[in-house]
């Protein structure tokens, strides 16, 4: 049986200007589909690019006093090198200059004219520079173009014309065979309804303009840059130079692009294709776009997130490589919004997430998993089977997944992973291995711990979609894995597991300002007085390291994580508690005492803990995400 294909492609993005975190986003996700599909065994073909032959570029050129040609080869690089940064391993990255789209171009504008589909006739009417687009009277107000809302001109020449009117009735049979041809079904009822407006012919050529693709008929006339820019499409899977290649991937399975461009993709290219008897895509999908202030961020006005600057700044918070900074980016972007949806780009709301999701749920369970595994078992995988219960559970999660990720629901196929890591602490919880380690039952002991490798396992690949770099160090420390199968029991007995120590560790937040209010204090002896109660800075911690103390056998030596700072407190819970029980336990510490050294061992606070009788157990807050740092009082 051949291997099954997946083609998608982002737009071929404006060279001029800064990549923002809008175009990051749509080649993310192609990026991301392009991963899924290829761990689901097909062959893929990624494409995104730059488009080149617009006036624009001329202009962009005037200004940094280069050629258009070099500027072009300048600008193209810094596109690359851009997505580089953000681990976006696309098949090809067409350049609208590049030599095979030139001669597709011209063969395309040869067939066209074959079949008479395009005449010669006058153009008057409005021109947006900025977007490229042709505007009639009735669409622009005030001399402004209705999409970008800047001033236009108009223009008046003879010009080539397509005959879109002419595929009218086609491509409304072609939705109407087609449902599922445009999502989200409202961005599909909106192009249906446009096409059942009436459709006019287009002018597609500029007869006034000097860069450009030269029609090869008449070298007069320069092509419209969104004909040539469309036709890429076609390009990357050999239309003119490997016709079998063209066959094998055409049409392709998914464009994808934001809402201001679906009138291009979704009238005037599928009427360019039937115009040759070719098929339209599978599927444009219609995402959300990135808001600044209630508007669309876009280069040309100015108001964008710098995902360069994004990944500076997380790194410097979180002390994370930039490599998994970028990681934590990808993630977030999908995470946070469905993938229809708009979404209002904010650093807190990213660092809030990546706290609560990745150091506390993630990066805790591997750690103590991490901590367990090498206590336990020398730091291999025990030989055991997963426990039922929770094989059910994780199958059901994955199966929840591929759904999710098939349907591109993104956030929902995250959540499915998280499902999966929140069970693994839970079971932390409930099965107590600690207390299956004292009672020597290792049958139980061995199953449990197997379970929560496999489920670590099983979510570093259902993530490496997202976090390419984040999921291979989770493969990466599994020895012998060879296999990477996305399926439940899967993972091999007796190989070594080395986890990397510190994966996310958490940022603390910038300290709030708490104001005391002053008190008269107690005249009661008896009494403390507020202001007495005030001198203790009891604070949220969480423990991140704990050990037996080497002499001492009632005290436990642990490394407590305090806002910014760590602090060593050694605490004589030892009777009540196992070292890797204590592991990403938030507990209530007393900041401020005066630090002292017990057995040898420096311990620079306390831990409250409640007791009665022969029982002890820590103080923890009641809300789990509570931030590390935060003050008790
Ligand atoms: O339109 N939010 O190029 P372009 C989300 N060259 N996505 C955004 C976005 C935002 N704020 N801003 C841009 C062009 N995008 C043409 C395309 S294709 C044959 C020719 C993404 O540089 C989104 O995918 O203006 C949008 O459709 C695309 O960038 C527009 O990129």
């Amino acid at each position: 049986m051949s291997q099954k294909k997946y083609f998608v492609t982002t737009p071929i993005y404006y060279i001029s200007g800064n990549p923002h975190i809008g175009h990051l986003y749509t080649t993310t996700a192609a990026d991301i589909m392009a991963r899924y599909h290829t761990l689901r065994g097909c062959e893929v073909l990624f494409t995104t690019g730059s488009d080149e032959n617009s006036q624009k570029v001329v202009l962009a050129a005037e200004k940094a006093g280069l050629s258009v040609g070099e500027y072009v080869d300048k600008e193209a690089e810094k596109w690359k090198q851009y997505f580089a940064q953000f681990h976006i391993e696309y098949t090809r990255f067409i350049r609208t200059t590049d030599q095979d789209h030139l001669d597709v171009v011209q063969q395309y504008l040869l067939q066209l004219k074959d079949k008479d589909c395009i005449y010669k006739g006058h153009y008057e009417g409005w021109y947006c520079v900025d977007c490229e687009s042709f505007w009639t009277d009735k669409e622009v107000e005030d001399g402004l173009c209705p999409d970008c809302h800047r001033p236009i001109g108009k223009v008046a020449e003879e010009n080539y014309f397509f005959k879109l009117s002419s595929f009218q009735d086609q491509l409304l049979d072609f939705y109407r065979d087609n449902p599922k041809a445009i999502e989200p079904v409202s961005r599909y009822n909106e192009v249906v309804s446009m096409i059942k407006g009436g459709l006019r012919d287009i002018s597609i050529s500029r007869h006034s303009q000097e860069w450009g693709i030269r029609f090869p008929f008449d070298k007069e006339h320069v092509l419209w840059v969104w004909f040539d820019a469309l036709l890429n499409y076609i390009t990357v899977c050999g239309y003119k130079e490997n016709p079998e290649m063209f066959s094998s991937w055409w049409p392709a399975d998914c464009h994808l692009m934001s809402k201001d461009i679906i009138r291009f993709h979704c009238v005037i290219w599928p009427a360019m294709l039937m115009a040759l008897g070719l098929s339209p895509a599978k599927k444009v999908y219609v995402h959300g776009w990135w808001l600044t202030d209630g508007e669309k961020m876009s280069k040309s006005k100015g108001n964008i997130v710098d995902p360069t600057m994004v990944l500076d700044a997380l790194s410097a918070r979180t002390g994370i490589p930039k490599a998994l900074a970028a990681d934590v980016l990808r993630w977030f972007m999908f995470r946070e919004t469905s993938f229809g949806d708009d979404s209002v780009f904010s650093m807190e709301r990213l660092l809030d997430r990546y706290n609560y999701d990745l150091a506390n749920d993630l990066g805790n369970l591997i750690h103590r998993v991490s901590a367990m595994t090498t206590q336990y078992f020398q730091g291999n995988v025990p030989d055991a089977k997963i426990i039922s219960d929770e094989e059910a559970f994780f199958t059901d999660q994955i199966f929840h997944y591929l759904r999710f990720m098939d349907e591109n629901r993104f956030k929902d196929a995250i959540e499915s992973v998280w499902n999966l890591l929140r069970r693994g602490n839970k079971m932390i919880e409930e099965y107590k291995p600690w207390e299956l380690f004292k009672k020597e039952d290792t049958h139980s002991l061995s199953s449990v711990l197997y379970s929560l490798l496999e489920g670590i396992r099983c979510a570093g690949i259902m993530l490496s979609p997202f976090m390419p770099v984040f999921s291979k160090q989770i493969a990466d420390s599994f020895k012998d894995q060879k296999n990477c199968s996305l399926g439940v029991g899967f993972l091999q007995t007796h190989q070594t597991v080395a986890f990397p120590s510190v994966l996310f560790p958490r940022v603390p937040k910038k300290k709030v300002d708490e104001k005391k209010e002053s008190k008269p204090p107690s005249k009661d002896e008896s009494f403390c007085s507020i202001d007495d109660f005030s001198k203790f800075d009891f604070r949220v911690g969480q423990i991140i390291q704990a050990e037996k103390h080497p002499d001492a056998d009632k005290l436990l030596i642990l490394k407590v994580q305090i806002g910014d700072c760590q602090k060593q407190i050694v605490a004589g819970i030892a009777k009540y508690y196992e070292p890797t029980e204590l592991l990403g336990k938030k507990v209530v510490v007393v900041n401020n005492l005066q630090p002292v050294t017990l057995r040898g061992q420096k311990s620079e606070g306390m831990i409250l803990c409640a007791s009665h009788k022969d029982q002890l157990s820590v103080v923890t807050p009641e809300d789990g995400a509570m931030y590390v740092g935060a003050r008790v009082k």
